[in-house]
């Protein structure tokens, strides 16, 4: 499914331009374009869906890609040692403001467990 007014639709289907990172058949990682730490990459799925919680219950093996390609980000961006951040935001007291699935990939610096 693609959502005709998700950004990160437009993103996946290079109607807007972005900084990637990695690129798989299922699987896009770019740069985002406010980083909160040195490093700070988005990884989405380019099917369409709302976040990673109901990714979980209806798409577990894609969901388990973007894991995958986001500990890939962490090592190429430098941080697999020094440690980083996966982060889900899930729905509106998450914080989430674009509502199709990504993981941050967040590290470079210290990082506290501030909500
Ligand atoms: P959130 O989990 O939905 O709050 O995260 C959305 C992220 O998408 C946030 O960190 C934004 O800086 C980022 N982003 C982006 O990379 N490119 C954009 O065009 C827009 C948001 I709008």
């Amino acid at each position: 499914m693609t959502d005709a007014d998700c950004l990160f639709c437009k993103i996946v289907a290079g109607e807007i331009p972005n900084d990637t990172v990695a690129e798989t058949d299922d699987v896009l990682a770019f740069r985002d374009i406010a980083p909160k730490a040195p490093v700070h990459v988005l990884v989405v799925p380019k099917r369409h869906s709302t976040h990673a919680g109901e990714m979980a219950e209806n798409d577990p093996e894609l969901l388990a890609q973007v894991m995958r390609v986001g500990a890939e980000a962490a090592r190429s961006e430098g941080v697999e040692e020094s440690g980083y951040r996966f982060v889900f935001n899930c729905g509106g007291d998450s914080g989430q403001e674009v509502f199709h699935t990504h993981l941050h990939v967040m590290g470079g610096r210290p990082l506290t467990m501030g909500v």
